[in-house]
């Protein structure tokens, strides 16, 4: 048998000595992550593109995090941090495509050894299976939207229908028929969506497609003000994302109309889409965006590059939000889900993403900079009992923190070698005890798909300074109070000198106090290289 707690129940038993209050029993945790959500694209955060009444709940009846952020914003690392608690450098999982070395002690392992039931469903996107899990049934890899197969304790399935929808079914069939409801639970509930190429369910095709949203006042950036990291970045929506793999243009329509393919396999991506749907699936699809192709191939024989830039945003946001409207109405099943079964009462609900994601601000998609739309992340929590309803907090925590903090909620000991800080403390509004000033972000996935060049950064609520290396050695600085859509590098403005030195002197604290160095950047090329 597992041992139930016994610090802390000698802990509670102490307390009910001298104490005549009623004391919880420890907390469950569900922990929701989207995929590429950004916080753009949640009514919380900002109402321009669509609502989300459910995930909105949270916030309502919990605590937004308005600078809440990632210490490497790209998939998998992302996802290593979270549960190692560790920055990239050290537990190695520093790209996507590199498995991530499981001998690194994660946070359900500690969850499972203090009794704890834990599973999870959904996304992981490891290269390898979790650890410290009773159950869990994950995508293999980015999985697939349609008809997806799932990687089981028990083998590889694949179940038919829309991939939330089946992720939330898997995740309520837990809760409801496996689990103890004697004892705590940690739950991962881990959707797919809203990840490239952006496929909604059949029943968001109609609205979505039907609705014209407002362009960022960046959509046209020519990246001047900027170095070469931001010029050389592949994430144009008119010149990186594919027309028939992320527009939804018939294969043969680009040969029709002579596009020319944003890249090799666009054209492929889009038969692989229509070779998954079942027939009824491929009906409702071709219902809806027949048409749209249809019109587009009257239209685009006078379309200026503007124009196929706004038609391309439109697509984009179209299928992009769409896929958020299934995500929104799973968290509203989940929530009510808690309700009638009174299980709200003591259980943390987080909602998150791996990251943030670029909404056509400064013309791109994706993610990977320290630039904000893609450094900061949403962050909403529920703790009933503990979290002020309708709180908003502005102080940087960081994806970093959630192992921490979610074992202090469950009063388990936290391992010494994690680097992140509880924030308990901000859910309980003891903002006193919190006293982070800086964060440090190192993103190293280069050269690969949408070549983002390398760089680390300190990010601090005025500033951030980050260097790029590898190919470059380029130095860019951001006025975050004056300039909060980062479009001049102050770097070389000498008005700014004072703030240059000071800063990469705290840089340079930072990576020691963190235990990153030129060595380890230097071993992270070398892997690429071998
Ligand atoms: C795929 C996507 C990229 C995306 C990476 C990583 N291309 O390669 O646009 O940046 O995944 O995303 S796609 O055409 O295959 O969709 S991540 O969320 O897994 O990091
Ligand atoms: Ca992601």
């Amino acid at each position: 048998m597992k041992p139930i707690f016994p610090l802390l129940l000698i802990a509670l038993l102490l307390l009910g000595c001298t104490q005549k209050t009623e004391q919880k029993s420890p907390p469950n945790i569900i922990f929701i992550m989207s995929d590429d959500h950004a916080y753009q694209a949640i009514s919380a955060y900002s109402d321009n593109l669509l609502e989300t009444p459910n995930i909105d709940r949270i916030a309502k009846e919990g605590m937004l995090f308005s600078n809440a952020c990632v210490t490497n914003s790209i998939c998998a690392p992302s996802r290593a941090t979270i549960l190692t608690g560790k920055h990239c450098h050290l537990h190695g999982k520093i790209d996507n495509r590199f498995p991530f070395d499981t001998t690194q002690i994660t946070f359900p392992q500690l969850f499972q050894e203090a009794g704890y039931q834990t599973a999870m469903f959904g996304k992981l996107h490891f290269g390898n299976s979790p650890k410290g899990l009773d159950e869990f049934k994950i995508l293999p890899g980015q999985g697939n939207y349609y008809n997806p197969d799932f990687i089981t304790n028990e083998g590889r399935v694949k179940i038919d229908g829309y991939v939330t929808d089946i992720i939330t079914d898997l995740t309520l069939d837990w809760m409801e028929n496996r689990r103890d409801p004697d004892q705590p639970f940690l739950l991962f509930y881990l959707h797919k969506a809203p990840h490239r190429d952006w496929l909604p369910a059949p029943r968001h095709y109609r609205e979505f497609t039907q609705r014209t949203f407002p362009e960022p006042a960046t959509l046209f950036d020519d990246y001047e003000g900027r170095g070469s990291a931001a010029r050389e970045a592949e994430m144009n929506i008119l010149l990186h994302q594919n027309w028939a793999g992320d527009s939804k243009l018939r294969p043969e329509v680009l040969d029709e109309l002579g596009i020319v393919p944003a890249s090799d396999w666009d054209k492929r991506a889009m038969q692989g889409k229509y070779n998954r749907f079942n027939e009824e699936q491929l009906a409702s699809w071709n219902e809806v965006y027949d048409p749209i192709i249809e019109d587009f191939k009257k239209k685009y024989p006078s379309m200026s590059i503007e124009d196929q830039m706004r038609w391309k945003y439109q697509r984009y946001m179209q299928d992009y939000l769409g896929c958020i409207a299934a995500v929104d109405e799973s968290v509203g099943t989940l929530l009510d889900y808690l309700d009638e079964t009174g299980l709200d009462e003591n259980t943390i609900v987080v909602y998150t993403s791996d990251q943030g994601f670029y909404l056509g601000e400064h013309g791109w998609f994706d993610k990977r900079f320290i630039y904000d739309e893609s450094f900061k992340t949403p962050l909403l929590v529920r703790w009933p009992g503990s979290t002020q309803p309708g709180s908003v907090n502005n102080e940087m925590v960081q994806n970093l923190d959630f192992a921490q903090t979610f074992l202090d909620a469950a009063g388990i000991e936290a391992p010494g070698d994690m680097q992140g800080e509880s924030f308990v403390s901000l859910l309980k509004g003891e903002d006193e005890k919190w006293d982070r000033e800086a964060v440090y972000y190192h993103y190293y996935e280069y050269p690969s798909v949408h070549m983002v060049k390398r760089h680390y950064g300190i990010v601090t609520t005025e500033y951030k300074l980050a260097h790029f290396y590898y190919d470059v050695d380029e130095w860019e600085l951001y006025d975050r109070k004056n300039d909060p859509m980062e479009m001049q590098n102050e770097y070389n403005n000498p008005e700014y000198a004072d703030v240059v030195a000071d800063l990469t002197r705290q840089l340079a604290e930072m990576r020691v106090k963190y235990l990153d160095s030129e060595e380890q950047d230097q071993k992270y090329i070398d892997m690429y290289d071998e």
